[in-house]
């Protein structure tokens, strides 16, 4: 079944059946004023944060409501309903809609009763407010009198656990005001000096621009009724909000404008919320005055993430991989990239900080796009590294370099949570900072000094060593890396001594790039000191991990084997076979086999499994993924962030086929029309997708913030598209479905437009026939930058 579909051109998702099997949502904003609206207007707003800085209800697992509604009624018949389908939620045979879901933008249409409505969803660029545009047009052939109320449900408390449920203070805190087209709400009055045990004063308006206010309310309650849902509101009903205010217990704000409409005819006018007092209001207010504004302002928004995304853009024969590649994949990792995990409808807000793992691979789903935003990022998080190498779990929203306390103070624990250092966080640096390096040329950047989180100070190169020695200098038992508090895989917990191939591989690799950069360097005796030990460690991964055709998990403390072959549960392992091939530790022969391992053990129709069998009775202890059902989320569930890597692991080995296949099983634009299965946005990667074991398989969750985005986009950029670039160049090796007969490709690498054009006449998976840049044939498929033009025609055939 399907719900919408993409249109590539204008860079939007259209869902054109309002009743989704979840709401979907898009991101509006930033952290710094935070909007989620889903396709029937649901969701939440506020600043700086989710939990902390909440301006809008909005109830979690439930109903998607309440959210930014504008209720429309005919003021002659009386009959009324939303410009979005819910909540009043007339019966679909009459109610048609359409949601476009754009970049940093939602317009919801809809034609009821000869009344087309569009409202336009948006913050404008680097402000604190949103925007409600409402357009309504006649399109019935008498005139209409209609009356149209925009509506929203204030918080009493900016943090959203107080305002839900300490209720005998909550309910006591807020008033509203009506003054000048604007519902005032002031929280916390009294304070005078801004605060009183910590309770700051607060305010937020919501106003109408560009029609008059014909009646007010402030006051929730009185604006639904007693009995009544945001379905019915007496209010609506009523086509008067009878210009109450509240004082204590919910308030709200409500603002009806009267619209006469001639046929054919349309207006237009905006409702503005935001959390500011009276003088702020009023400023921001007059600019809605010029109906030029919103028009102007969602050209700024289209022009800032087009002019991003297009730097980097696909059309090959998969319409799939092309929505996502140009558009929904690329968008979701630029809001993975700011919003962390700060604010969805699963995650609440109540996040305090950055996890140090998930920033930094967050950062490589847009360096492609944006290396100047992935820098500064970059920069941040070698600023949460401490002085012994190891990575903040945590990095605090208050982060202060050179002045934080680390896992190592009960201080951190207590404040964080956060018991112990993870084994792999700082290592997830080296491919991080190689492909920001390789992507913008910045090679200078290992000399930039950064503070440590704690003390002192080092270059970047500097900063790499010392995550090195991190894990150097916690081997153990078997030399390789220990478990410490976990690896990527927050559920294993293989013991303080415990080992992980998974990081051990990690560490491998981390090798590998600190060399690059020791030659850079010159730095001869380091580059001998490392060929040692990764030649020790490599021998040791080889000889305690490989098992036939897979490798083990690793070790738990005590030298119990995790993921042997041989175990009744949990014997094949994902991410230690995909990161064999990336680390560049297994020969070609164990990198086929465990692939292949993968494929017969892990794959489904919808991924691939994170593990198999599941645990259920010989879970070791330590083994946390028990807690959760069979085939869901790290219990063999399909864990999307992995298939990234495995889409990646394939592509490297010049496997098109594989590569595609594991993308089309887990992409979510190949899912569109079988929404009713997967339910979650056909335009985002989710968390995981449920798998063998439930009755619910292919069903997904957790959406838009997780890791996933920027996996499976350097598995698709890096690999399918084999866009390589490194220090001196760009190698192109794209590993495709070898019935692709031609696709192009067009790049902006470091200012240098790359147009190229791959054509696949006998078939194959990878590989490189021939290739030219401005009709020159080349070597090889590896172009030296020094020697591309401004503008770049590549030809390659396969
Ligand atoms: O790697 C973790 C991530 O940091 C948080 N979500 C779950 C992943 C796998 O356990």
């Amino acid at each position: 079944m399907k719900y919408g579909h993409f249109d590539e051109t204008r860079k939007e998702y259209v869902i054109d059946r309002p009743d989704t099997p979840a709401p979907w949502a898009n991101y509006l904003g930033s952290p710094a004023y935070g909007a989620i609206i889903s396709n029937n207007a649901g969701g939440y707003s506020f600043e700086k944060s989710g939990a902390n800085g909440r301006i809008i209800r909005y109830i979690f697992n439930s109903f998607d409501q309440p959210g930014r509604y504008v209720y429309l009624r005919d003021d002659d018949t009386s009959d009324f309903w939303s410009a979005s389908w819910q909540p009043v939620g007339k019966s679909l045979d009459e109610y048609k809609s359409e949601c476009h879901h754009g970049t940093a933008y939602t317009n919801i249409m809809a034609d009821y009763s000869g009344i087309h409505s569009e409202v336009l969803y948006y913050v404008p660029l680097d402000k604190t407010h949103e925007v409600w545009n409402v357009t309504l047009t006649n399109k019935s052939d008498k005139t209409r009198h209609l009356s149209a109320i925009g509506f929203c449900e204030f918080t009493n408390d900016c943090n959203y656990e107080q305002d839900q449920v300490n209720l005998q203070y909550t309910l006591f805190i807020s008033r509203t005001y009506y003054r000048d087209q604007k519902i005032l709400q002031v929280i916390n009055e009294n304070v005078v000096n801004d605060s009183v045990d910590g309770n700051a004063v607060n305010k937020r308006f919501f106003g109408l621009a560009g029609s008059e206010v014909a009646s007010y309310c402030g006051d929730k309650e009185e604006f639904l009724g007693m009995y009544h849902t945001y379905a019915d509101p007496v209010a609506v009903i009523n086509g008067d909000c009878g210009n109450k205010l509240n004082y204590n217990e919910n308030s709200c704000g409500a603002l009806q404008t009267k619209i006469t409409l001639e046929p054919g005819e349309s207006k237009t006018f905006s409702f503005i919320l935001g959390m500011k007092d009276e003088a702020a209001a009023n400023e921001i207010m007059k600019a809605y005055e010029n109906e030029k504004t919103c028009a102007t302002e969602l050209q700024e928004l289209i022009d800032y993430w087009h002019g991003k995304l297009n730097n980097f853009q696909v059309k090959t024969p998969s319409e799939s991989f092309n929505n996502m590649i140009n558009t929904w994949n690329s968008y979701q990792c630029f809001m993975t990239f700011i919003w962390s995990r700060a604010a969805s409808f699963t995650y609440c807000g109540l996040r305090n900080g950055y996890g140090y793992r998930d920033t930094v691979q967050d950062i490589q789903g847009i360096i492609h796009l944006a290396p100047e935003m992935a820098l500064e990022k970059i920069r941040f998080m070698l600023s949460a590294q401490v002085d012994n190498g190891g990575g903040l779990p945590l990095v605090k929203y208050t982060h202060n370099p050179g002045h934080e306390d680390t896992p190592d103070d009960p201080s951190y624990v207590k404040e964080t949570g956060h018991p112990a250092y993870r084994a792999d966080d700082a290592l997830w640096l080296f491919p991080t900072i190689y492909k920001y390096i390789a992507e913008s040329g910045n090679i200078g950047f290992i000399d930039e000094v950064v503070p440590f989180a704690n003390k002192d100070e080092g270059t970047v190169y500097e900063h790499l060593k010392r995550a090195i020695d991190f894990s150097m200098n916690r081997l153990g038992d078997n030399g390789m890396p220990a478990g410490l508090h976990a690896d990527w895989n927050d559920c294993l917990r293989l013991g303080k001594r415990g080992e992980s191939t998974f990081v051990a591989m990690q560490l491998y690799y981390a090798m590998t790039v600190i060399k690059y950069f020791a030659e850079l360097k010159d730095d001869a005796d380091y580059i001998d000191y490392i060929n040692e030990i990764q030649y020790k460690m490599g021998s040791t991964i080889q000889e305690k991990c490989w098992e036939d055709d897979r490798y083990i998990r690793g070790y738990k403390e005590g030298g119990m084997v995790i993921g042997s072959k041989n175990d009744p549960e949990a014997s094949m392992w994902l991410n230690p076979q995909s990161w064999a091939v990336i680390s560049g530790l297994a020969t070609r022969e164990q990198s086929e086999l465990a692939l292949e391992s993968v494929h017969r053990e892990l794959n489904t129709p919808y991924g691939v499994r994170l593990m198999f069998p599941p645990y259920k009775e010989h879970a070791f202890d330590g083994a946390l993924m028990l807690l959760f059902n069979a085939g869901t989320k790290e219990n063999a569930g399909i864990f999307s962030q992995p298939q990234g890597w495995i889409i990646l692991a394939e592509a490297l080995m010049g496997h098109g086929n594989r590569a595609f296949e594991y993308f089309d099983e887990s992409s979510p634009a190949s899912m569109n029309d079988k929404a009713e299965v997967r339910k979650l946005e056909p335009y985002c990667h989710g968390q995981f997708t449920e798998s063998v074991g439930s009755p619910y398989e292919g069903r997904s969750h957790v959406h838009w913030l997780t890791g996933t985005a920027s996996t499976c986009m350097v598995g698709c950029v890096e690999g399918i598209m084999g866009m390589r670039p490194d220090f001196y160049g760009i190698k192109i090796a794209p590993a495709v479905p070898s019935d692709w007969k031609e696709f192009d490709i067009t790049k902006n690498y470091r200012g240098k437009k790359l147009n190229i054009h791959v054509t696949n006449p006998d078939g194959h998976e990878s590989g490189c026939q021939s290739m030219t840049v401005n009709g020159k044939a080349m070597e090889d498929n590896y172009i030296l930058f020094d020697e591309l033009d401004d503008v770049n025609e590549i030809t390659l055939v396969m």
